[in-house]
């Protein structure tokens, strides 16, 4: 795994997508993503107003939302991820074919390439869907948006392994810029190849060890020492009465105090 800074991957970087991604986790010493699973837009507001300057992204299901619309939901959340300089991640789990979900990412009620800065696929259906969603992105805007993969999942008996996995990282190898990494819990390798992937793992709690639905948590040091560049944590920053400021810095802090300890200075 990268024992590099985020400073030194920003600078090399293929995508400058990355390259923002690190800056501004360097410049916030922060690699929590804040996954918000909530039903209105209002409750999902008020947690990013609080969460804020503990993170450097920002993931949603915006399917979740009952009332989502652009101007009542994309419009606040961009205003906010300015105002605390973070990105936005779409957990939109695309899994068809390219055509399929080129249309999925740039129409319909959500519009994703639109707003998001990230988004991510399933690679089931082979690698036309990196070529549907980068065609999507292209054609609707010119700001940079990056792909990653879904080479592992946290939950239990999950398919996404062995074979599988492999698979998904040589698809990736296709497109160097728009694939910026996995969605994993550990290294996925490619540095000998030239590749420097972004490693996001969700599953991560500090209380719990799962939940009755098949997730898996493990702890902050589990998942970077094993690779994860950024932790995604959920209903451990929010859930059952959690207080998400103190949370919010709680695993702002192991986070990078993991990161540190990896890259060989201690915090
Ligand atoms: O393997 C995965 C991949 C993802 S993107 N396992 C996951 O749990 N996720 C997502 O991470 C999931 O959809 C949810 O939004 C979040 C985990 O939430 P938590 O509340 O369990 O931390």
């Amino acid at each position: 795994m990268s024992a590099l800074t985020y400073t030194q991957r920003a600078a090399s970087h293929p995508s400058p997508l990355a390259s923002k991604l690190f800056n501004i986790m360097e410049a916030k010493k922060t690699n929590l993503c804040a996954s918000l699973d909530v039903r209105t837009t209002e409750e999902l507001l008020r947690l990013v107003e609080t969460l804020g300057p503990y993170i450097c992204l920002l993931k949603t299901h915006v399917d979740i939302l009952t009332d989502f619309s652009m101007e009542g939901t994309v419009k606040p959340l961009k205003e906010l991820a300015k105002k605390f300089n973070f990105l936005i991640f779409e957990d939109r789990k695309f899994a068809d074919i390219g055509n399929t979900v080129k249309l999925q990412y740039s129409s319909g009620v959500y519009r994703i390439a639109e707003w998001a800065d990230i988004t991510n696929a399933h690679g089931v259906t082979g690698p036309g869907i990196i070529a549907g969603l980068k065609e999507a992105a292209s054609e609707v805007t010119k700001e940079p948006r990056g792909l990653l993969m879904l080479a592992e999942l946290s939950s239990k008996g999950s398919l996404a392994h062995g074979e599988y996995t492999r698979g998904t990282v040589e698809m990736a190898k296709i497109d160097k810029e728009f694939v910026i990494g996995f969605i994993a819990q550990r290294d996925m390798g490619g540095r000998d190849e030239g590749f420097d992937w972004l490693i996001m793992t969700p599953g991560v709690g500090l209380d719990d060890k799962g939940d009755a639905l098949g997730q898996q948590y493990r702890t902050v040091d589990d998942v970077v020492s094993t690779g994860s560049d950024i932790i995604i944590v959920g209903r451990g920053l929010f859930g059952k009465g959690r207080d998400p400021r103190v949370e919010g810095e709680r695993y702002r802090k192991a986070g990078w105090e993991a990161y540190l300890k990896r890259c060989g200075k201690s915090a």
